[in-house]
């Protein structure tokens, strides 16, 4: 009996699974700007499957292996990193992206002979698949993965158990997010008896940061500002303060700042908007005690989970900071 798969997605799961046992040629993908549940899923499946003797397997990533996870990349295993990619597989697995497009890939594919799977944790997923395994109450894709290569019975072995453990760590922040489920707490069991190491997981989550990371934190420290009856936090980086701390946007997500403000004991929910990638705009929303901060990141064009959400445009910082402020105002007004 599984544990961690919720009644309503067992049959789901099992038709994965036997799409999986009947394929002859599979695609694994996953979202651009891959975290640690993205390259997590992707390899232990990976790894999983080829172990269970699948063979005909590729994986196509648009941005390829961030350095900081390549500890968990069967090094001899070569990504694709095309945009385009004509399928000719029987299946295509995309995990942990909300939209297809969130892949940077775009799959031509016949859908009479290539079926894409989406398996995804995110509340704004929009089920775009042929199968669509989307467990929101998941804390990560690589709790879906271990429950279903468990249910499968393929195998989960120490290395294969060090990816899983990987996305399951940093997408639960360390098994603090609100809501989270029990299941996050069994697939952790069957990790650990597996043999995970997750000594080099957390070395990398506590002593991974570099100076310009933690000078974007200290300029976030001193520059929020408080609204709301000091329930909202807000912070506003500009092009100009990353160029003064000599910082850039990567230091803006590595820095720590997007959770900061929910350490004060009244504030529940924070804003945090900065130069984004390519020129755009970006802000990044967070929140406590049932805040949904994914409503107002999609009404900005954006997606997310109801505690951490975050939206691009491409507009002016303060006029994004404007609509964020406003809208997550309104926001907490009505959750009150
Ligand atoms: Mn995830």
């Amino acid at each position: 009996m599984n544990k961690m798969i919720p009644s309503e997605l067992l049959s789901t799961a099992k038709t994965i699974i036997n799409k999986i046992n009947q394929s002859n040629s599979i695609l694994i993908s996953s979202h651009i700007r891959p975290d640690g549940d993205a390259i997590g899923s992707v390899s232990g499946l990976l790894k999983s499957l080829l172990k269970a003797g699948i063979k005909n397997i590729e994986v196509a990533l648009a941005d390829g292996i961030p350095d900081r996870f390549a500890f968990v990349w069967p090094s001899d295993f070569k990504i694709i990193q095309n945009t385009q990619i004509d399928s000719k597989h029987d299946l295509v697995l995309l995990l942990d992206s909300g939209e297809e497009n969130r892949s940077g890939i775009t799959f031509n594919r016949d859908k009479e002979l290539t079926c894409l799977i989406n398996i995804d944790h995110h509340a704004s997923n929009t089920n775009f698949g042929d199968i669509n395994y989307v467990d929101e109450k998941a804390s990560s894709t690589c709790e879906i993965i271990t429950a279903l290569l468990e249910l499968a019975n393929f195998p989960i072995d120490e290395d294969v158990a060090s990816s899983l453990m990987l996305g399951l760590i940093t997408d639960s922040r360390s098994f603090q997010n609100e809501g989270i489920r029990y299941t996050a707490h069994v697939a952790a069991a069957t990790l650990l008896k597996a043999g995970a190491d997750t000594k080099t997981i957390y070395t990398l989550l506590n002593s991974d940061r570099s100076e310009a990371d933690l000078r974007v934190q200290g300029f976030g420290l001193s520059n929020f500002k408080l609204e709301s009856n000091d329930k909202l936090g807000v912070l506003i980086i500009k092009d100009s303060d990353l160029k003064q701390l000599n910082a850039n946007t990567d230091n803006v997500y590595a820095s720590g700042v997007f959770n900061m403000m929910l350490a004060m004991k009244n504030t529940l929910a924070s804003v945090v908007v900065f130069p984004g990638r390519n020129g755009v705009s970006s802000c990044e929303f967070r929140s406590r005690g049932g805040i949904n901060v994914k409503e107002v990141a999609v009404a900005l064009g954006g997606g997310g989970h109801i505690p951490a959400s975050g939206c691009s445009q491409n507009i002016p910082i303060e006029h994004l900071a404007d609509k964020a402020i406003e809208l997550m105002k309104k926001q907490i007004e009505e959750t009150d």
